[in-house]
């Protein structure tokens, strides 16, 4: 009997070894984003981890986290360089504190249109600029899209820069879109994404600029009046993974992830595309008043950034030159 037991119990213990290490081997990759849970980030991220998950079958499970639940796009890049978070989809807002080249992509009107920026992005330039991330410990997967974005503000219908004119404007977290903004006679105010709704609600400040994807999913109808078309700065978005965690990976999940970033950035650029055909008039019809200034006004006065000593010194990573002919390279490119 005694004898009898002991097989069994030695028959369970091997299943259990043998069944163990499949289970134990699953890994999860936590990627955070700032936007609400129906924003394309999060919709781009959900249909990632399923692509991983079926070319895995089930090895590695993406685990998203919306509404910057994880820290502000600030905070998650710098997790992903401690290793304490695994990946982020975040806009090029903070990315200039950890590489500055990315700056050239925050100059104002620098795109004429989406092909343009996927030329520039996808091609040497952005080649280029996403691989210094590896030097700080991160690693571009691909650059996404947050999109044109437009004015919107609580006091006054914007027709030319002039209706600019001394307005509280929250802006990202970094000195060139400080200077178009007030190069426009506004006042800008850096601020964290996750604080905005509420210094918009609480009139902190009159106003914010965002693609209409974000305006939309965030809700800002409910506490800004006017919508200004103005298109001023293209925003890509990067899909970033932990250097740490990329190098615990082995070949073959390094590949599948690739290729699956890849493949959710095309579905959601097609997604981005989308929301500027549909969610002016869904704005519209949550009560904003939209207008479509004329750009050519907007885009002189914000003209003195691409002049400015500091912005092209921090373009070129501390080299004026370096920097002067990025941005000539940028511009030729983008055309
Ligand atoms: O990345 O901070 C911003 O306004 C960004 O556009 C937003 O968080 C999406």
């Amino acid at each position: 009997m005694r004898k009898k037991l002991l097989t069994v119990v030695l028959f369970s213990l091997f299943v259990v070894l043998a069944v163990a290490p499949a289970s134990y081997a699953k890994i999860i990759l936590k990627c955070g984003t700032s936007t609400q849970p129906t924003h394309i980030y999060n919709l781009a991220a959900e249909h990632f981890g399923k692509i991983v998950a079926e070319k895995t079958g089930g090895e590695i499970e993406v685990q998203v986290f919306p509404a910057s639940q994880l820290g502000s796009e600030r905070d998650m890049v710098e997790g992903l360089q401690l290793g304490s978070l695994e990946m982020t989809l975040t806009s090029t807002g903070p990315m200039g504190n950890f590489v500055p080249q990315v700056k050239l992509f925050n100059l104002p009107f620098l795109f004429k249109d989406r092909e343009s920026c996927y030329r520039v992005l996808d091609g040497e330039i952005g080649t280029q600029i996403a691989d210094r991330f590896v030097k700080v410990g991160i690693r571009s997967l691909g650059w996404y899209e947050n999109g044109f974005r437009n004015i919107t503000n609580s006091k006054v219908a914007v027709n030319r820069p002039e209706d600019m004119k001394g307005i509280k404007i929250r802006v990202m977290e970094d000195d060139v879109f400080i200077l178009t903004m007030k190069s426009l006679g506004a006042s800008p105010l850096p601020m964290a994404f996750g604080e905005l709704y509420t210094a918009l609600e609480q009139k902190t400040v009159d106003a914010q600029e965002n693609p209409l994807a974000v305006i939309h999913s965030s809700r800002f109808f409910e506490v800004q009046k006017y919508l200004a078309m103005t298109g001023h700065f293209y925003s890509p978005a990067v899909m970033l993974i932990s250097e740490m965690t990329w190098q615990t990976l082995s070949p073959e999940h390094q590949k599948i992830i690739a290729d699956a970033a890849t493949q959710a950035r095309d579905y959601e650029r097609g997604l981005s595309l989308k929301a500027d055909q549909e969610l002016e008039a869904a704005c519209a019809k949550e009560g904003m008043t939209v207008t479509h200034p004329d750009k050519a006004p907007f885009a002189k006065a914000v003209a003195a950034v691409y002049k400015n000593p500091s912005v092209i010194k921090a373009i070129g990573g501390g080299d004026a030159k370096a920097g002067q002919k990025l941005i000539d390279a940028a511009l030729a490119a983008a055309k």
